[in-house]
């Protein structure tokens, strides 16, 4: 079994894209001895560029991860994409429609594109699109794009374990406010306001930038506030310029920071207790027993915890 994985990681080493494919594969399968294999890959890590591209739904992010992925790439940069879909794994429709939207980067060999749902097979559990950008890293991108729509905490955990942040808006519907609901301010190293061919680009990013002048975080007002059309790529260098400055100057957050290693423990903690969890529950029938005593009034979901920690030597 190791020696499977460890001959699969070999493979992705010298650049087997269908070995990064299936090690990506077997991962977010959490195939048995997948955390062997990610301790192996973690010392290949560190290397490459982690730009989360977020936004509200249908704003133009997968038209202008595809455009800022072409223009990355013939700089000379090895592209990884990971787009996120948060809705089920059976929207294959969405997936599919992202790999037609980035039709600029989609038949390149040297940019892999990786789409993933948030929720997936194992029950409700997001898996960390964390484990493929380490993966891609290892495999050699240098910078790798994961797009996601920014609704929610996942979307906001996904752009954590991002270097850098570009939050995408469209003029009017108000996106400026739902940023500051969605605490995507907070996490915005870039403004885009794209489809500036539409409405009133300049009003939305004179609101944002009002915005980020009266928010309480001092770093939010030096938070560049671009246009771009996606669809046509007008912007677009102009915001790689400043990507490439921003990473220039130091990265925005280094994956080093202590805050993001304390957070990725974490996170990766609580997703392997809720998935052994489940599973065992699922399996035994502890589970279903307890919603038949919680809908017959015998028992509440607190002590239900509470005897499950206690079990577990935690409470
Ligand atoms: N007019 C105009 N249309 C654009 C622009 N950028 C993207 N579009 C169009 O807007 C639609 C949505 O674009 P996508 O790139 O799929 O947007 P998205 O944010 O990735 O959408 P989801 O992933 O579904 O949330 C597509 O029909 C694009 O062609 C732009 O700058 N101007
Ligand atoms: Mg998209």
């Amino acid at each position: 079994m190791w020696e499977d994985w460890k001959s699969l990681i070999v493979e992705m080493r010298k650049g087997s894209v269908r070995g990064l494919a299936r090690l990506i594969t077997r991962v977010e399968n959490r195939e048995p001895g997948w955390m062997d294999a990610m301790q192996m890959i973690y010392p290949m890590t560190g290397n490459a560029c982690v730009i989360g591209i977020t936004g509200s739904p249908g704003a133009g992010k997968s038209t202008l991860t595809d455009r800022l992925a072409r223009e990355l790439f013939d700089r000379g940069f090895k592209i990884g994409i990971i787009a996120v879909d948060p809705s089920s794994p059976f929207s294959g429709g969405a997936l599919l429609g992202d790999r037609l939207r980035m039709k600029e980067v989609s038949t390149l060999d040297d940019v892999f594109i990786r789409s993933m749902a948030t929720r997936g097979a194992l029950g409700g559990l997001n898996l960390s699109a964390r484990d493929v950008v380490k993966i891609m890293d290892a495999f050699g991108k240098d910078i790798i794009l994961i797009e996601t729509v920014g609704v929610g905490q996942d979307e906001v955990e996904v752009v954590k374990a991002a270097d850098m942040v570009l939050v995408v808006c469209v003029p009017g519907m108000g996106d400026g406010i739902q940023a500051i609901k969605a605490g995507i301010m907070e996490i915005a190293d870039i403004f885009v306001v794209n489809k500036a061919d539409q409405g009133e680009a300049d009003q939305a990013v004179a609101d944002i930038s009002a915005m980020l002048e009266l928010s309480s975080d001092e770093t939010s007002s030096q938070v560049p506030v671009l246009k771009t059309i996606a669809a046509t790529g007008e912007g677009v260098l102009d915001l790689v310029t400043i990507m490439l400055k921003l990473q220039e100057v130091g990265r925005i957050r280094s994956s080093w920071h202590e805050e993001r290693i304390k957070e990725e423990i974490l996170s990766l903690l609580e997703k392997e207790v809720a998935y052994i969890l489940r599973c065992r529950w699922d399996q035994n029938g502890n589970l279903d027993q307890a919603v038949k005593q919680v809908i017959a009034r015998k028992k509440d979901p607190y002590s239900i915890v509470q005897e499950m920690l206690a079990l577990m030597h935690l409470q």
